[in-house]
């Protein structure tokens, strides 16, 4: 694609908004940046732009009027907007097609993808495909929602470039051509429903990371999970399934505590579980469906038992931060939604005090108090869910519940309150943006209040 001559509005000026508009500048593009929070600074925005042609930039916060948008050959919008924000229906109005950023760095990156979607899992696996296909191939890069643009990439790509993509629901909305060469979709389980409004819509959402795909290409699917394993029969691609409960015949599974690859009549042993340093079951599926993902991208199977067995957790997931008066602190700030802050909690193994709330995207917690299953002795809540969750907890028979005002206060309150042998987790079941940029900055400030309880 080339992008002399065309006219474009970027919607959002966070990362992806600035990546998009960089790499069309340099295209050679006309950009009309906007973004509907008017207290973004102009200046600011434009300093970004240094080394871009900035006369071929124009920046607009607040509305955008019809005579703005007429013209343009398409939209890309930023993940964190809504497909059906009110401003988008202008584009519609005006027949302009809106481009999620995935496929702008699609139409002008090369060379092979490999991109894995889910709801939880999708950090640690897109980190650990990184890894390997870094262990084998020169030309790699690991980009989308773990926290890189995909458009910083896309121009500094070259055939033999394999690209490792994370992609979330959000960005898969207003997918056009993008296709992987193996696509994986982890699992599906309650997320971001204020957003997608019903599980159904959220789960085709997902699917979508396999609909360009054609049937000798890769979907790799979690065998255990009923809604990815029914997308099987619904995708272009040919579905390798993983699973951690079933023995498969064709695929990656579990045989005793050893990894096993079925392909074609042939198993392999890809390592033991004992052999893993990351911890929970949870991992062991995150490890399996990143050998799939590798092995289908065409990576030697010793390349990727070297690299498995050697790969640590990532920042923010179930962390080991500090241990202070024999109390241990973990920061699973990525513990985002229910589901995620179950695995934090069953990775516990020590009485825990909890440390959750932020965020209200319309989920239930009901689960997530389920999963307490004896081990939490406080739950410390901050944020917008905080009342929802107390009433939720109650309702479960919960009833050691205090309120925090800020994460600073909620570290102190878990300090004071913790017994020698305890475990403080930071694992909130929530989004960050009530009170953080964030899951990362919430880390971040959670790691510097507990360093801080030291001094
Ligand atoms: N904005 C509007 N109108 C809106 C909403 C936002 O104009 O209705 C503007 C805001 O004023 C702001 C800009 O859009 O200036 C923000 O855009 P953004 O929210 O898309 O943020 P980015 O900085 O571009 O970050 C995005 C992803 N954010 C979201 O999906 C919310 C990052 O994922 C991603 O790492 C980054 O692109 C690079 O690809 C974060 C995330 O929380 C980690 N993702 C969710 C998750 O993992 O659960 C999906």
């Amino acid at each position: 694609m080339d992008g002399k001559d065309k006219k474009v509005i970027v919607a959002g000026t966070g990362k992806s908004g600035i990546a998009a508009a960089k790499l069309l500048l340099q295209t050679g593009a006309k950009v009309l940046l906007f973004d509907e929070n008017r207290e973004r600074n102009i200046e600011d925005i434009r300093n970004t732009f240094k080394e871009q042609n900035a006369d071929n930039l124009s920046i607009i916060l607040g509305e955008l009027k019809e005579q703005d948008a007429a013209g343009a050959d398409f939209m890309v919008i930023s993940p964190g907007i809504p497909v059906d924000a009110a401003f988008t229906e202008l584009f519609r109005r005006l027949n302009i097609p809106i481009w999620s950023e995935v496929e702008l760095a699609y139409q002008f990156g090369k060379g092979r993808i490999a991109a894995i979607t889910g709801t939880n899992g999708k950090t640690t696996t897109t980190t650990l495909v990184g890894e390997i296909m870094k262990a084998y191939y020169d030309s790699v890069f690991v980009v989308g929602n773990i926290g890189t643009p995909y458009t910083e990439a896309s121009l500094l790509m070259v055939e033999d470039t394999v690209t490792v993509a994370e992609i979330s629901s959000f960005q898969l909305e207003t997918i056009v051509d993008f296709k992987p060469e193996v696509s994986a979709v982890l699992n599906v389980t309650p997320d971001h429903l204020n957003r997608h409004h019903t599980m159904e819509i959220y789960a085709d959402t997902k699917q979508k990371v396999a609909m360009n795909q054609t049937k000798e290409q890769y979907c790799v699917l979690n065998y255990d999970d009923q809604i990815t394993r029914a997308m099987a029969d619904k995708i272009p691609a040919k579905a390798v399934f993983f699973s951690r409960l079933e023995k498969l015949s064709e695929g990656v599974c579990l045989d005793g505590d050893e990894i096993i690859l079925n392909q074609g009549g042939i198993s392999s042993v890809v390592c033991k579980t004992s052999e893993l340093k990351l911890l929970g079951a949870h991992n062991i599926e995150n490890v399996m469906a990143a050998v799939a993902i590798s092995y289908y991208m065409k990576v030697p199977l010793d390349v990727i038992r070297s690299v498995v067995t050697e790969f640590r957790a990532v920042e923010h997931r179930i962390e080991y931060v500090d241990t202070i008066g024999e109390v241990d602190y973990y920061n699973d700030s990525k513990g985002t939604n229910p589901d995620a802050a179950i695995k934090g909690i069953e990775a516990m193994v020590k009485p825990t005090l909890l440390i959750g709330g932020g965020y209200d995207k319309g989920v239930e917690f009901d689960d997530w108090i389920e999963a307490f299953n004896g081990k939490v002795r406080y739950l410390v809540l901050i944020g917008d869910t905080a009342g929802v969750i107390a009433e939720t907890a109650k309702q479960h028979g919960f009833n050691n519940i205090m309120f925090a005002g800020s994460l600073k206060e909620a570290v102190e309150i878990c300090a004071d309150n913790a017994r020698p042998g305890d475990a403080v987790l930071l694992s909130p079941a929530c989004a960050s943006w009530d009170m953080f940029k964030s899951y990362e900055q919430r880390g971040e400030l959670f790691k510097e209040y507990v360093r801080a309880l030291k001094e």
